[in-house]
């Protein structure tokens, strides 16, 4: 009944419109024991209706104008797919076959042929829909279908959109959040095509940049708290602080609802374009929640002449603009309705016992009649809001689209058309397809943006203005552009972002962090948590020997063999190498003792030496005592050899000095017993040996040449050794042989053992000089206390000191048999040369008695 054309005479042509204006269909009766219909909607969307108006806006202008189709008039069909799929179908169904319009539908112009459908709404709507258009190679504009599956023209021969492709939108924010470098985020997808293909795609491609998905979770399409409530507790317990939400706002809204309630803060939500400048989102008391939301919104536009289109809507025009109306004022239009509305109330009222003010009402105007003159623009609604006109700018092209398609076929020259023999198509009556021909090849710029408007494929650009909600004093939240995405721009120019107007949740100017577990410091390596995503880890230190040099190293390295870690585990350090200087404390305390050592025997040889003819010299061979004496200053001086830096000749000298020495001395010492008078009866067997000096000789020969084949066959040599102590390098002398140095110490012990029974059995005798068998028992004692006493400190020892603690047994040793043997007979020689003659000497038979 609503005239759309201006001259009656012109060609008419009628452009389907597709919009979710209601939020939902009426819930379902049950019941089918009566004749099923189709289900009302509810829920008005004053967002979708201002997308509705835009398109009737668009039509306007078009058919005003006179340079685009200035011999058609366009009118129009308009669509309410009420966010559902079967009304979209059912939509879709209805404008092909031209039947009978459900309310609220509505239609201008029958019996013209049909244009293309512009819309459906939501990308599962328009996959519906433009299955069955498809059929018919019916071309469909869609302005806010943006899920990736539309692109293919195999399934969808006849969809085109003005809105980019979610691929581009996927792209953007997984460069956005590794532009920021989290890498902990969770994520949340509507249970639409929208959602999950859109999600899975920023998924992919952030987990191959090695981001970790911390949750994913789905909101329901259908009302359902309890899984709110699920989402809600998963948000509050992850510790991942960006939560990538891929969702239209209506199904979003209970969420957010929700998160307010339960105090939700010190989020960054990153917002898709479906939600990212809604009303319905953005609603008082969500500041401290969604404050510093970072989203990705479509080219914004002006467009001249829609505010005061929009805001002289007729109310009485349709049934859409009467519930528009109605929803906005809360009132109604109707005069009968209000008229039984306010007789219900006045009843209640009076049921209530209550007074009857309000009868009064029912007879003069009744209470909530709109007069169809209220004010819109005191009315601050979505609805006349075109400070963001994004998917309404979307609209406004997909119309504009159409009709330059239907303009250029208008314009075509006969005999110089696109199709079959060069014909044209005739716009009073063409095939869906000759459209969809002009509508691929469309080439035009968008009135007052200039902006050019062609597709690829099907698609155009993808461009988004990056958007941030930033907090006002007021707690009012305002939409700031820092920074865009360009899909055509190279790759990485595509995002540029201006990181210092970005204002984050709380006010904070610090971006948020998002990681799981902190990175890794050198000194330590990843350790993986079992069941856990790649992101969570343990940092564990490296082990001794073992350093990590970079952050987040997966293992740490094993240092080479001279080479230590540091203490923090970071460098290899060479190692300190280790060996009893000649400089040190302790070296030169060692040298000292020795070097008196030595001296103090050569001393004892000098007053020997003076005293040669004397009787207590004479009593021994003199010969043995020298040779004695000889050998005690050789051990002294090999001790000293001991020291400093391990040569290869200072390795020799030591051992086999030191082996001589002792062997000599104790030959010398074996020999000595010989001279015991009266001879030690009880020993035959000492008494059948060769005399003394020879036997003394040969012992020491027997070393002399088992360490001469040592040296030849296995000489001890430096060695470092790198294994006693993880730190250090102990520079040290190998025995080269273990088989030749016990034998040679053996034979040394075997000695001394000799030695030792021969001088015990002799202590109690009567020699020449009374005590010469008890200081010799003496002397072999404080050997063999003291070489014991060296195995259990020599072998708790470790490093330089065993060298020390070696060298203290050879002193201690040395100090003893000196002490022992010839401090008695130097104290006689030198303090009391009285007692030193041959009648002292002469062995007394009966010593008690004297
Ligand atoms: N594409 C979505 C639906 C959608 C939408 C919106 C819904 C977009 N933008 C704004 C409401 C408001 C982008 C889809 O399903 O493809």
């Amino acid at each position: 009944n609503l005239n759309g054309y201006r001259n009656v005479e012109k060609k008419k042509v009628v452009m389907g419109g597709m919009f979710p204006v209601h939020r939902r269909i009426a819930s379902a009766n049950t019941s089918s024991s009566s004749v099923p219909l189709s289900l009302g909607c509810e829920g008005f969307n004053f967002r979708t209706f201002r997308w509705t108006q835009t398109m009737l806006f668009a039509i306007d202008e078009i058919n005003k104008r006179s340079d685009l189709l200035p011999d058609t008039d366009l009118g129009y069909v308009i669509y309410d797919s009420c966010f559902t799929i079967s009304k979209a179908v059912e939509g879709t169904l209805t404008y092909l076959t031209g039947q009978e319009e459900a309310v609220p539908n509505y239609r201008c112009g029958t019996g013209a042929p049909l244009a293309a459908l512009v819309g459906a709404g939501g990308s599962d709507l328009s996959i519906a829909t433009a299955r069955i258009l498809g059929l018919y190679y019916f071309p469909q504009v869609s302005y806010s279908s943006s899920c990736s599956v539309l692109d293919s023209k195999f399934q969808f021969p006849t969809f085109l959109r003005t809105i980019p492709n979610d691929v581009y939108q996927s792209e953007a924010m997984a460069r956005l959040v590794l532009h920021f470098g989290w890498s902990w985020v969770g994520t949340i997808a509507a249970d639409d095509d929208y959602g999950k293909y859109g999600i899975k795609a920023f998924k992919e491609q952030v987990e191959e940049a090695g981001v970790c998905i911390s949750f994913s979770e789905t909101l329901p399409k259908v009302r359902s708290p309890e899984d709110i409530q699920r989402i809600v507790e998963t948000v509050v317990e992850s510790t991942a602080k960006i939560i990538v939400v891929f969702s239209s706002d209506v199904d979003l809204s209970p969420l957010i609802q929700e998160l307010i309630q339960h105090n939700v803060t010190n989020r960054t939500w990153i917002a898709s374009e479906a939600w990212v400048t809604s009303a319905l989102i953005n609603q008082p008391g969500v500041s401290s929640l969604l404050g510093g939301t970072l989203g990705f919104g479509l080219k914004r536009a002006e467009i001249p002449g829609l505010q005061r289109y929009l805001l002289n809507i007729d109310p009485y025009s349709n049934p859409l603009t009467e519930e528009f109306w109605e929803t906005a004022f809360n009132c109604t239009l109707n005069y009968s309705r209000a008229l039984r509305m306010a007789k219900e109330m006045t009843k209640a009222a009076v049921e209530q016992g209550g007074n009857t003010s309000l009868s009064r009402a029912v007879r003069g105007v009744p209470e909530g009649l709109c007069s169809g003159k209220e004010s819109l623009e005191k009315l601050s609604n979505t609805y006349s809001d075109v400070t963001q006109l994004r998917i309404t700018y979307s609209v406004y092209k997909a119309v504009y689209t159409v009709a330059h398609a239907l303009h250029n076929m208008e314009i075509c020259e006969p005999g110089q058309g696109p199709f079959n023999n060069n014909s044209c198509a005739d716009i009073t009556k063409f095939e869906p397809w000759q459209l969809m021909y002009y509508l691929k090849n469309v080439w035009f710029q968008v009135p007052h943006t200039k902006e050019p408007l062609f597709f690829q494929d099907g698609d155009v650009d993808g461009y988004y203005d990056i958007i941030n909600w930033q907090v006002k004093g007021d707690g009012e939240i305002s939409y700031v552009t820092i920074g865009q995405f360009n899909s055509t721009a190279a790759p990485d120019a595509m995002m540029t972002i201006n990181n210092a107007s970005i204002v984050w949740n709380n006010d904070e100017l610090e971006t948020p962090r998002s990681v799981c577990s902190e990175s890794c410091q050198p000194g330590t390596r990843k350790g993986i948590r079992q069941g856990e995503p790649v992101c969570c880890f343990d940092c564990i230190p490296c082990a001794d020997g073992e350093i990590s040099n970079a952050t987040d190293a997966r293992e740490c390295i094993q240092c080479t063999e001279d080479n230590w870690s540091n203490a923090a585990r970071d460098t290899c350090v060479p190692k300190t190498i280790e060996f009893l200087d000649f400089s040190e404390p302790l070296g030169i305390t060692l040298i000292v003792i020795s070097a008196v050592g030595a001296l103090i025997t050569l001393a004892v040889g000098m007053v020997f030496l003076v005293n040669l003819g004397t009787p207590l010299v004479k009593a021994n061979d003199p010969i043995l005592s020298f040779s004695l004496l000889f050998s005690l200053v050789v051990t002294f001086l090999s001790s000293i050899v001991f020291l400093g830096e391990p040569q290869p000749w200072s390795c020799m000298t030591s051992q086999v000095g030191l082996a001589l020495g002792f062997s000599l001395c104790l030959s010398s010492i074996m020999g000595g017993l010989k001279s015991l008078r009266p001879p030690p009866p009880l020993t035959p067997a000492l008494m059948s040996l060769p005399p003394m000096r020879v036997l003394a000789a040969i012992l020491t020969l027997i070393q002399a040449v088992a360490c001469t084949v040592w040296l030849i066959i296995l000489p001890p040599h430096p060695v470092k050794n790198t294994a006693a102590q993880n730190i250090k390098i102990i520079l040290e002398c190998d025995e080269g042989s273990v088989i030749f140095i016990c034998c040679v110490f053996g034979y040394d012990i075997l000695l001394a053992l000799l030695a030792f029974i021969f001088s015990f059995m002799a202590r109690k005798l009567e020699d020449n000089f009374r005590y010469e068998g008890k200081s010799l028992t003496f002397g072999m004692l404080v050997f063999f206390i003291v070489w014991s006493s060296f195995i259990p400190a020599y072998l708790s020892t470790r490093g330089k000191f065993m060298v020390a603690v070696q060298i203290f047994a050879i002193l201690a040793s040395s100090f003893g048999l000196l002490a022992c043997i010839f401090l008695p007979k130097c104290y006689v020689l030198l303090v009391k040369p009285e007692f030193n003659t041959e009648d002292r000497m002469r062995p007394r038979s009966k010593p008690r008695d004297g």
